[in-house]
């Protein structure tokens, strides 16, 4: 499976165009403009949101609400279309430092940043989320495999409920009723206090947002090639997120901190679980973050990005003009004060496409029909480990 996205942020558009979904998948497009709906809201967001209300149309590969095998493009309108305006899209030769103008208008040897800016822009994360919803509606239907998104912390407004197979559907209410897509009320209103007061001070927030990711069994991804290993994808793929600074699987960095002996998630064996995606490989903590040699271990998987603070800064940053290389504070545009909510909902969709890159990748098919076949055969010959069973040693 690969996707692509096209469109600009004041474009007529944004498409995007996935490949290799097997045929007879379910489009569920309330699932997809849910997932759109989320990205648009979080409180911080600009203007823009006011004005368009994404939904995705279905452009190619789908017949009476079923994939054909063929390339599935969607497409989101903008509202706020006038990318050929000269007047309503001025040129941008104040920089913003943290944004892609600088080295953008170099690159296309240009001084106007709005040549850059426009496909730099998150707007474009929409089209990314109705990919990743896509990959969802295939981990759901073909899998049950189900993702979690949510925001972690804001400035130093942290929240520490901790997330579990057990807890994590009463989670996604919890996280549905904040405002800042936080899991509870004491922390949403810190979050909601820090955004404030940077709209007050003309600034703006970045934070850390987390996906876990539900139901996998061991042996996604794979330890054979680097490019293989889904820790890898996730993190290329995270990182290829705007704005998005970090990554971190499980533990992440506090990794480096500890010793092995409490690091490492030990493992027992419970029959009783045996039905489960972990097929009863049992650990009582992860810290590998649900992977091990680049592929699942029949935990979560748990994710952390963490998304800079927004660049376009209503009080401007030290900056220069490009025509006149002279001082002048960077440009202002319409943007958020706070994107950290939105980010959530797009790194759990750029996380749910890449993991079910990877289950295609072990399972193929070309119909939904073949591949659940392939994927049920493969959990019933591993509950049946050891295969052949190891000779015994006579004493
Ligand atoms: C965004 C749309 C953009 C910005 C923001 C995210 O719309 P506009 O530029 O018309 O206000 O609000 O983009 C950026 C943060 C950025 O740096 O470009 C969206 O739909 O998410």
């Amino acid at each position: 499976m690969a996707y692509q996205t096209a469109g600009e942020s004041h474009g007529p558009g944004l498409v995007v165009t996935v490949l290799g979904l097997p045929a007879g998948l379910t489009v569920d497009l309330d699932l997809i403009n849910d997932a759109l709906r989320r990205r648009q809201g979080g409180y911080g967001r600009g203007g823009r949101q006011k004005i368009e209300t994404d939904t995705a149309e279905v452009m190619t590969g789908v017949r009476q609400g079923r994939t054909l095998g063929s390339p599935v493009t969607l497409f989101v309108k903008n509202k706020d279309s006038r990318l050929d305006d000269a007047e309503r899209t001025p040129p941008v030769y104040r920089p913003r430092p943290g944004h892609a103008d600088l080295a953008g208008s170099v690159k296309w040897l240009t001084t106007d940043c709005r040549d850059t800016l426009e496909r730099a822009s998150a707007r474009e994360t929409a089209a990314r989320v109705a990919g990743g919803a896509l990959a969802r509606c295939l981990l759901r239907e073909v899998f049950e495999v189900e993702t979690f998104g949510f925001v972690r912390q804001i400035l130093d407004a942290r929240t520490d409920v901790g997330v579990t197979e057990a807890n994590w559907r009463e989670l996604v209410k919890a996280c549905a009723d904040s405002d800042t897509y936080t899991l509870d009320e004491a922390t949403t209103e810190r979050q909601r206090a820090a955004i404030r007061q940077a709209k007050i001070d003309k600034d703006t927030v970045g934070g850390h947002v987390e996906t876990h990711v539900f139901g996998c069994p061991p042996g996604i991804g794979s330890s054979m090639n680097w490019y293989e290993r889904l820790d890898a994808r996730l993190a290329g793929a995270v990182m290829g997120i705007q704005a998005f600074k970090a990554v971190q699987i499980g533990a992440g960095t506090r990794a480096g901190e500890v010793t092995g002996s409490r690091l490492h998630d030990p493992i027992r064996f419970d029959a009783a679980k045996v039905e489960t995606p972990s097929l009863g490989f049992v650990r009582d903590t992860n810290n590998a973050g649900g992977t091990e040699g680049g592929m699942t271990n029949g935990q979560p998987v748990v994710v952390t990005g963490t998304m800079k603070p927004i660049s376009t800064l209503l009080r401007g940053m030290p900056s220069i003009d490009l025509n006149t290389k002279q001082p002048e504070a960077s440009d202002y545009e319409r943007s958020d004060v706070c994107a950290v909510s939105a980010a959530s909902v797009v790194m759990e969709h750029a996380v749910a496409f890449e993991v079910a890159a990877a289950f295609m990748d072990k399972f193929g098919g070309d119909s939904v029909a073949e591949t659940g076949d392939n994927y049920r055969r493969y959990l019933e010959t591993a509950r049946m480990l050891p295969l052949d069973p190891p000779e015994q040693t006579i004493a």
